[in-house]
């Protein structure tokens, strides 16, 4: 595994990135073609230019799309796993309210923090897509999701220079423990990590996390939260519950990093 690449967070962060990673290594061949004659010069050029690819490469395959399906292609049940029911008295009654009061907090390291509900999150652009969900344990779906891309949330909350991480908060426990998960700025940003509150054209069911869960779609299935409550912006998640990033991670030495 490849350490995990840390982008600035802002506009389309990773993009940002590979810019300044250009703009970088142009630089340094410019410098170096004062002394291009000498074998430390063009040692240090090709260095440059050689790192400047590989982490080019690596970032590009960071953001490269998951596979889509057709409608066809979809599973005719998309299991639930973990979590399938809340037996809290306020979750079964937002459940019964259709999630009229439901809100989704965006807070931490950002300058304006919000409180979506589920009507502000259906009237921001959507996102469609079929994706396979791949579970640890053995077993795939293929489903078709919608809702907001998270980067559209991210920018109106407006992320501060130091907020690393977007930590997901989730409704449930798991043998008393809360289920969360985290991503890099990269994840976060990647077009198919969406906040999604429909599964194949309809409202999610229960078992499928309602009203909101994330796909993140380049990632294993424990890496998309289900029940979200709130989307936290961090430095780091040393102090967020267990410490390694989630539920998983913290319980079984499951990867923090789970790219697929
Ligand atoms: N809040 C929450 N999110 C969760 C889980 C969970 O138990 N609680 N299980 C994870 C695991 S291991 C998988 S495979 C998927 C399952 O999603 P599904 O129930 O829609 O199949 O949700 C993930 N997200
Ligand atoms: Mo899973």
């Amino acid at each position: 595994m490849s350490a995990p690449i840390k982008a600035k967070p802002g506009m389309k962060a990773a993009f940002n990135r590979r810019t300044a990673l250009a703009g970088l290594a142009a630089l340094a061949t410019g410098a170096c073609s004062k002394i291009a004659e000498s074998d430390t010069g063009r040692a240090v050029a090709k260095a440059a230019e050689g790192w400047h690819r590989g982490a080019h490469r690596t970032l590009a395959s960071r953001q490269a799309l998951a596979r889509e399906f057709t409608r066809a292609e979809r599973s005719p049940t998309f299991k639930g796993n973990g979590t399938v029911r809340i037996a809290d008295e306020a979750y079964q009654a937002a459940l019964e309210g259709g999630f009229t009061d439901w809100k989704l907090e965006v807070r931490g390291l950002v300058d304006t923090p919000l409180s979506l509900s589920m009507d502000d999150l259906r009237s921001l652009k959507q996102r469609t897509q079929i994706t396979r969900h791949d579970c640890v344990e053995g077993w795939s779906a293929i489903g078709e999701w919608t809702g907001p891309q998270l980067s559209d949330v991210l920018d109106m909350a407006k992320l501060q220079e130091g907020a690393n991480f977007i930590v997901f908060r989730c409704a449930d426990t798991l043998s008393g423990g809360e289920y969360y998960e985290s991503v890099d700025m990269i994840d976060a940003y990647h077009p198919q990590t969406i906040i999604a509150h429909m599964l194949n054209g309809e409202p999610l069911p229960q078992k499928n996390g309602a009203p909101l869960r994330m796909r993140i779609e380049r990632q294993l299935g424990y890496k998309h939260p289900k029940y979200l409550t709130a989307i936290e912006a961090v430095a780091s998640f040393d102090d967020v519950l267990g410490g390694k990033g989630g539920y998983w991670e913290d319980r079984a030495d499951y990867q923090w990093y789970a790219g697929i």
